[in-house]
């Protein structure tokens, strides 16, 4: 209901409205009110449309300035038909008549117009908002890079590549069979004490059991089962151990394993194989050894050792104290390695007798630690970038 003194909802004689002049100058005063009104900005609008209550104050303000003044029931042409032109007296309505069919004209004219002022308006928004800005700065997406692990791993196939090896790889998933049988690990060895490891847990009637790879031997035998001698492989992949955690273990860590088999390979070429690597991957000036190990799948098996790249082999730092990296020995433990032992040759149906063949097996992690001076593994797995922001 409208709050202010509304003339029109009153008669022309309650108004004390007698001749047409005065008719005339009472419709100049709603056509003033009107003009003043679709004049103001929308936000004026609103606050005047809620000041006065008016019919419809709920929608925008262009709309309900519309019901106001041309509303079917309510609004002030239909109170102005209502209120002074039908009781209006005989002598009277035909200016009444003349100034409300002039009222009209002009309200429905300006209302249009202000409606295609709108329309406008919001299409002209609604593209500036589409509209693309060259001359803003773009949307910067860092480029990724390799993990120091990948690059290492990359680093250490190309070594062998150039040397005739190639790529396969494994499931990380895998029986018991090749993670240990076939390699020469029966069920109650005692290895397996120190690799027993993640098993799966498995539907009832699933044919199992399984469990994470180890290491990445057990690719070894499903290699020799497809392919017949020569065989030169390299196998990089996860492995998973139950480890606990410290600066050089991890329950997950990478392997690279390595596997040569012809009918001529002899220890010599295996030694030579390793210091290639050791000398393209840390440089020509360390020297490597060998020590006497044990596994159950290479006979006779070695741990080959670097000589300590942080002090040079020598066993004392810079400053003159015990190199803290060596442990003043200096040399540095590598990895594993040996000549395939025959009895694996058996469960691959290679003659023992024909063939032989050489294979190592290196922490991948740990190698990227002793070249890049990484002193925690821990690192590798965090993945915090301000530590792989070091190696782009
Ligand atoms: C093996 O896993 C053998 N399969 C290697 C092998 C292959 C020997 C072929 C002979 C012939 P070992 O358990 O020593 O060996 O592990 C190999 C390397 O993995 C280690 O030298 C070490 O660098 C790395 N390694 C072992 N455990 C962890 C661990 N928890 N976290 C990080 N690196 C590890």
């Amino acid at each position: 209901m409208p709050t202010v003194d509304n003339p029109t909802e009153k008669t022309l004689a309650e108004l004390g409205i007698r001749d047409p002049l005065e008719v005339a100058a009472e419709f100049a005063k709603v056509r003033d009110r009107f003009d003043f009104q679709i004049a103001l900005p929308a936000d004026e609008m609103r606050k005047l449309m809620l000041q006065e209550a008016w019919l419809g104050s709920e929608l925008d303000p262009a709309t309900s300035l519309r019901n106001f003044w041309v509303g079917r029931k309510r609004g002030v042409l239909a109170l102005i038909s209502d209120n002074w032109l039908k009781p209006a007296p005989t002598v009277l309505k035909p200016v009444v008549g003349s100034e409300l069919n002039k009222l009209k004209v002009h309200i429905e004219a300006k209302l249009e117009e202000k409606r295609l002022s709108l329309e406008k308006t919001a299409g002209e928004q609604a593209s500036a908002k589409d509209r693309i800005d060259l001359s803003l700065p773009g949307v910067i997406r860092p480029i990724g890079s390799h993990h120091l692990v990948r690059t290492v791993m990359q680093e250490i196939e190309d070594i062998f590549f150039s040397i005739g090896f190639s790529v396969v790889e494994g499931p990380e998933i895998e029986t018991p069979y090749y993670n240990f049988e076939a390699l020469n690990i029966p069920e109650h060895h005692p290895v397996r004490d120190d690799m027993d490891t993640f098993y799966l847990d498995l539907p009832k009637g699933a044919p199992g059991p399984l469990l994470l790879r180890t290491h990445t031997s057990p690719v070894q035998i499903r290699t020799m089962e497809k392919r017949q001698p020569p065989v030169r492989v390299i196998v990089p992949g996860k492995v998973y151990r139950r480890d606990n955690p410290d600066a050089t273990h991890s329950f997950v860590f990478h392997q690279i394993e390595g596997l040569a088999v012809d009918t001529d390979i002899t220890f010599c070429d295996f030694t030579g194989t390793i210091e290639y690597f050791v000398k393209q991957f840390f440089g020509e000036s360390v020297k490597t050894r060998f020590r006497p190990s044990y596994f159950p799948f290479t006979e006779p098996s070695v741990e080959f050792d670097v000589s300590c790249i942080f002090c040079g082999g020598s066993g004392t730092g810079a400053s003159g104290a015990t190199c803290g990296k060596c442990k003043g020995s200096g040399w540095i433990e590598l990895f594993g390695a040996g000549m395939v032992d025959p009895a694996v040759y058996g469960f691959v149906n290679y003659d023992a007798k024909k063939v032989s063949g050489f294979a190592f097996g290196m922490g991948m992690d740990r190698l990227a630690m002793l070249k890049y001076g990484i002193d925690d593994i821990q690192v590798f797995f965090q993945n915090d970038v301000r530590f792989l922001r070091q190696f782009p």
